[in-house]
């Protein structure tokens, strides 16, 4: 990204990309990474140096400090997956270097995280980041959103997200971490701001969580996002009503499985299967980008505005009213004025 080299990735000398956070989702990225012609995984990076050398090993890439590897003269862009309240650390400098990045949501576990990372790439002057809220790459969301440009204003749009998840996660992650891609949706397939939300948190017996939120939206749209946690399975859905009729993903895109009377349809344990096609098709999307030498997609100003809401989502569980999202202006960077 830092020389905007503008040529066909295919003829190019292969960009050298550092993963830094060799955990489920940074290793599976450079799988991604490593089957485009015109990437090659040259350094692994993790707190956890056996997590480094099982990546490193796998693509013949060394292993690293992941500070380093985010200022390395070698490396020129880097996939950040590591734990969430790590990314301002390693996504400032290296944008200050002008890598290219492909950074995991969201910017951070706080707001204030967000805002460092905000502040480097509007410092930078240009768009070095995109930031992994893959759903936009999604073929079943890319359809519902398709439809919508022919159906109309939205009027209201339901979104469910179950996790089957061993670990039980306290309500500020399901929110910062889970929710926020809802959250995420929502923005994107309104092209609009969520102005308030309002919280519930169900705790069940045996401390599992549900979580809520009602969101009001700048265009006079409501959105109602619910995340269930430790559920029966994987599954991400998302309907939207608008004036000219409605647009939905289905449950489970999978194929079905019929025997003697029996019907089944497989429901996922994960993301990685449900959203198999949308995370290679989101580092395709991202080798295009650094060939071109500029960052489309789902932008820093898109993790910012969503991390707002899931502040004031979280200001909302304590306070339980409708409470405020306040944003800055949008930077002109990001299309503000
Ligand atoms: C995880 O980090 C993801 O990005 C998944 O898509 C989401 O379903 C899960 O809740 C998150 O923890």
């Amino acid at each position: 990204m830092s020389d905007g080299r503008g040529v066909d990735a295919a003829d190019a000398t292969p960009i050298r990309v550092g993963i830094i956070g060799c955990g489920g989702m940074g290793s599976w990225h450079a799988g991604n990474v490593a089957a485009q012609p015109g990437l090659t995984v040259v350094a692994a990076a993790d707190v956890v140096p056996a997590a480094a050398e099982a990546v490193a090993t796998r693509f013949g890439a060394r292993v690293d400090e992941p500070d380093a590897v985010a200022v390395a003269d070698d490396v020129d862009a880097v996939v950040i997956a590591s734990s969430d309240d790590s990314h301002a650390r390693y996504a400032v400098p290296a944008i200050a270097d002008g890598k290219g990045c492909l950074l995991e949501k969201p910017l951070g576990s706080t707001m204030a995280q967000a805002d460092e990372i905000l502040a480097a790439e509007v410092a930078a002057g240009r768009r070095l980041v995109r930031l992994g809220f893959m759903r936009e790459l999604d073929p079943a969301h890319v359809q519902v959103a398709a439809h919508l440009a022919e159906l109309g204003p939205v009027t209201s749009i339901r979104g469910v997200h179950r996790n089957l998840d061993p670990s039980l996660r306290p309500v500020e992650m399901l929110i910062t971490q889970s929710l926020i891609h809802d959250i995420h949706t929502v923005r994107w397939l309104t092209g609009s701001e969520i102005d308030s939300v309002r919280a519930h948190v169900v705790g069940r017996s045996d401390g599992f969580r549900d979580v809520l939120l009602v969101c009001t939206i700048a265009s006079g749209a409501v959105a109602t996002l619910a995340f269930e946690d430790q559920a029966f399975g994987y599954e991400v859905q998302v309907e939207v009503t608008a004036e000219g009729g409605m647009a939905a993903t289905l449950p489970h895109p999978r194929a079905v499985r019929r025997s003697a009377e029996v019907e089944t349809l497989t429901v996922g344990a994960d993301w990685f299967g449900r959203f198999e096609d949308a995370y290679r098709l989101e580092v395709e999307a991202w080798a295009a980008d650094l060939s071109a030498g500029v960052a489309t997609g789902p932008s820093v100003w898109d993790g910012y505005a969503a991390q707002a809401v899931a502040d004031a989502a979280l200001v909302a569980v304590d306070s339980g009213a409708e409470e405020p999202v306040t944003l800055p202006p949008r930077p002109a960077l990001y299309g503000g004025s």
